[in-house]
């Protein structure tokens, strides 16, 4: 008796198996190299005389890459905050990332030393108005304009 060996041509269609077919991106690359700091600085007073808050100057045009450096004058505390309504497109999420040890988004700390200061780069940041305000002082008028160019 003769076995008749089939070989079933079993069609193992091996079908390529996704080879973890989803490689991971890189992360994110930086979009673009960071917008490099211009290396100005720009100083803005803050002063409380008991009656009327400002920052002087009360408006100042930056460029890009700058910083804005705010200092106690007199009758802290005082900081540094930002509306968002008039901000351009993106403004907040570099400001955000600018701005250290602060309160709340957009918010700076107290700063309750005269000659105190608080810095805040500007590198990256969209042309535009930043409207600022001091916490315990916006009822007393304490506000200002930063326009980034
Ligand atoms: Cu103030």
């Amino acid at each position: 008796m003769r076995a008749m060996t089939m070989v079933a041509g079993l069609a193992l269609a091996l079908a390529a198996c996704g080879k973890g077919g989803d490689e991971q991106k890189p992360a994110e690359q930086a979009a673009a190299a960071p917008a490099g700091a211009t290396g100005a600085s720009h100083e803005i007073d803050m002063n409380f005389d008991g009656k009327a808050g400002s920052f002087s100057p009360a408006e100042i045009t930056i460029a890009a890459g700058d910083v804005v450096k705010f200092v106690v004058k007199s009758g802290p505390p005082h900081n540094v905050a930002f509306w968002t309504d008039s901000m351009p497109a993106g403004g907040a999420d570099v400001l955000n990332k600018a701005m250290v040890e602060t309160m709340g988004p957009l918010t700076g700390p107290m700063k309750v030393g005269i000659d105190e200061s608080y810095e805040i780069s500007f590198a990256g940041a969209p042309a535009g108005e930043y409207k600022v305000y001091c916490t315990p002082h916006l009822p007393f008028g304490m506000h200002g304009k930063i326009i980034v160019k």
